[in-house]
């Protein structure tokens, strides 16, 4: 099958701008010098020559290359060099600037050098004036993950862009498809990949034995030279499936001996191997509550197996009770998390990380951000964010979603006694709050085997956005979204404000037609795409809206479920008082009378009207916009988008209509504006 670049996707730019400069771009980038050495250094001279080719038009001389180069070249050229005299740079970051007529690429990694020819590149794109350059960027993070939920017959598990490109029928695939892909991620800044599902089913628990471990090691070198850590998730009960042992019981002599002799078997063969990823109980996957065994214990029992070899052990804290009674109102998934892994705090093995979900439910369009953000100040934590859209539209409908995910970054948890201290979820993740080394992001890929990566071109967008955000968390979503129209489509201004404008309003208008303020759900149940508002209401996964003649939310309040407490104040109180709760957020926290009025005069019956048409009157424009860009773009990518706009108008209608129905029927109340509601 064949595939696209993607932002890669380099065309000559025209530097006529520049010509009157001093310095000629073309002569300057067609000299290199290489002062420096190593695997990762022979891929950065690689891209630096086919980014520089491709984008300026130009054949790349190679000078000199190796560790020990120090003279200065007589005419203007390109320097790579590995330094440890910067001390503004951290690890991996890099510097690019110009100085005695030769532009420096600077880095104290090979990966930081390997990141600055991407930069570099995407300055190309932007046709600037090189020799203008001043920039040193380090990156936020330290773990810069992408997870795949791909399995190894070929299906992905939430995947809407075809099947997996790493496996297929059981076998773990070779093609130039996985070169293609690995310097898309590292173009981005992702320094780790998980390749299998969390949902570790049988086949998949055999990956960690001689049947796959050489093909493995394969993908550890190919990742290798992008600077990308290969990691595996893995089945907690493996001792029992793949191995004889009648137990998977973390504190059992045998089934630690185990996990030691396996670890150590695979780093024979796949030194390179990150870590491990493991989710456990929860949603049947096994786990150490069999065992009446904490979460710590048997995350701690596969790090210290990990250990001697540097490998990383991260733990999923997405544990919650998934055969709920719809009766039962006491029992509040949103707390479950929480609930299990506040008390554990300080316990975890320092090469074990805790990957947690940016809310305490399910990647829905609107939730809180997670309590243990914040209630967690000595373990290393992760935040696992869902580029793929499982429930946000599902790469039919346009949902750009850094927007999302960097009021996610900046929410203030306030985890410090002294409130002026900055504990945002950027703090944590980032390191900076705790001190933890091991911290960063998690993103739930949306690739697949579709022609484009994304099956929608335009979700494409996100896998950019997650990967530049990483890496630089203070560039702002409009910002990223320019970044990859300039990259990926054109640099055109119409294009340009088309398709900025389109991504930057998609998930206020997505939101509109969809769930109201923070209620979550009302899918169709299993594909989770459409609308099905009692879909979930009686059955046990612990997802409902109450909804009666009354009103509709969930009272999580100290009088309801109490999930509010989870939260430091102020956020608490904020969250416990529907008055200062902000009201996105409303129908998450409290329950709310239909005849309740908003901030903005309208009661919530009119706001679900209301919300619900105008979603869709968005809808048609963003159709029409994309339509006036017929000939300012390629024809395939043009088509490809048209069809998934006219999917997304059908769903956007089906959901107006049956949210503003069902509420119409169960309230009894008319819609102002006498709209038809069926
Ligand atoms: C991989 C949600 C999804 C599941 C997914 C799970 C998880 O429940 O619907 O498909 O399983 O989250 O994150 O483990």
């Amino acid at each position: 099958m064949s595939y696209g670049k993607g932002w890669l996707a380099y065309h000559k730019i025209k530097t006529e701008k520049n010509d009157s400069r001093q310095i000629s771009i073309q002569k300057l980038c067609s000299f290199l010098t290489v002062r420096a050495k190593g695997k990762i250094i022979d891929t950065a001279v690689e891209e630096y020559r086919t980014a520089a080719e491709q984008i300026l038009g130009i054949t790349v001389t190679v000078n000199e290359r190796g560790s020990s180069v120090s003279k200065q070249p007589a005419v203007p050229g390109v320097i790579f060099e590995l330094t440890e005299k910067a001390p503004d740079l951290k690890k991996d970051g890099f510097r690019i600037f110009f100085a005695e007529n030769q532009l420096f690429l600077s880095a104290n990694t090979e990966s930081g050098l390997l990141y600055a020819v991407f930069e570099l590149a995407r300055r190309m794109m932007d046709g600037i004036y090189l020799p203008d350059l001043d920039i040193t960027t380090n990156p936020a993070m330290n773990l810069r993950m992408i997870n795949h939920w791909d399995n190894m017959d070929g299906s992905i598990e939430r995947g809407y862009s075809g099947n997996s490109f790493f496996f297929k029928e059981g076998q773990i695939l070779h093609s130039d498809r996985i070169h293609a892909y690995v310097r898309l991620m590292a173009s981005i800044g992702i320094n780790a990949i998980v390749i299998n599902n969390v949902n570790v089913h049988e086949r998949e628990s055999y990956l960690i034995t001689d049947k796959y471990l050489d093909s493995l090691k394969k993908y550890a070198d190919v990742f290798a030279a992008y600077g990308i850590q290969l990691y595996i998730c893995v089945n907690f009960a493996a001792s029992i499936d793949i191995g004889s042992l009648p137990t998977a019981d973390p504190l059992s002599g045998d089934v630690i001996s185990w996990w030691q002799d396996t670890v150590r078997h695979i780093y024979d063969i796949v030194p390179e191997l990150g870590g491990f990823v493991v989710k456990a109980d929860s949603e049947g996957r096994p786990g150490p509550f069999t065992y009446g065994r904490t979460q710590a214990d048997g995350a701690n029992m596969l790090g210290r197996a990990l250990k001697p070899y540097g490998g990383l052990l991260i733990w999923r804290c997405f544990v919650y009770n998934c055969g709920q009674d719809w009766r039962d109102r006491k029992t509040d998934r949103a707390k479950a998390s929480y609930d299990y892994f506040k008390d554990l705090d300080g316990s975890f093995e320092e090469n074990v990380i805790l990957q947690i979900k940016n809310g305490p439910m399910d990647f829905q369009i609107r939730e809180p951000v997670s309590p243990l953000f914040g209630g967690l100040k000595n373990t290393n934590s992760i935040l696992e964010v869902q580029i793929a859209g499982e429930y946000t539209g599902q790469q039919k409908d346009v949902c750009y979603l850094v927007p999302m995910w960097k009021e996610i970054l900046e929410f203030e948890t306030y985890a410090f006694s002294d409130k002026d201290k900055s504990s945002t979820v950027r703090d944590i993740v980032s390191g900076n709050a705790f001190r933890n080394i091991n911290c960063g992001m998690a993103g739930v890929t949306n690739t697949g085997n579709d022609y484009n990566w994304t099956g929608n071109d335009l979700a494409a967008v996100n896998l950019y956005g997650y990967g530049r955000l990483c890496f630089c968390p203070d560039m702002t979503a409009e910002q990223i979204a320019r970044e990859w129209i300039t990259m990926t489509l054109s640099s055109d201004s119409q294009v340009m404000n088309t398709v900025t404008n389109i991504l930057m309003h998609s998930r206020s208008t997505y939101e509109k037609y969809t769930v109201p303020l923070g209620i979550g759900w009302m899918v169709t149940p299993h594909s989770h795409y459409g609308p099905d508002v009692d879909g979930y209401e009686y059955d046990k996964w612990g997802t409902y809206h109450r909804a009666d003649r009354n009103g509709l939310g969930v009272d999580r309040t100290k009088k309801g479920t109490g999930f509010t407490a989870q939260y430091n104040e102020p956020n608490a109180s904020m969250y416990n008082n529907m008055d200062t709760c902000p009201e996105e957020l409303l129908l998450f926290f409290h329950r709310v009378r239909y005849d309740k009025v908003l901030k903005t005069g309208k009661t919530l019956i009119q706001h679900i009207y209301d919300t619900h048409f105008e979603g869709v009157e968005e809808v048609k424009n963003m159709r029409k916009e994309w339509a006036a860009l017929e000939n300012k773009i390629p024809e395939d990518v043009f088509r490809r988008v048209g069809e998934r706009f006219e999917m997304q108008m059908q769903n956007a209608v089906e959901w107006r209509d049956r949210i503003n129905t069902y509420f119409y029927r169960m309230s009894g109340a008319k819609d102002e504006k006498g709209r038809k509601i069926y």
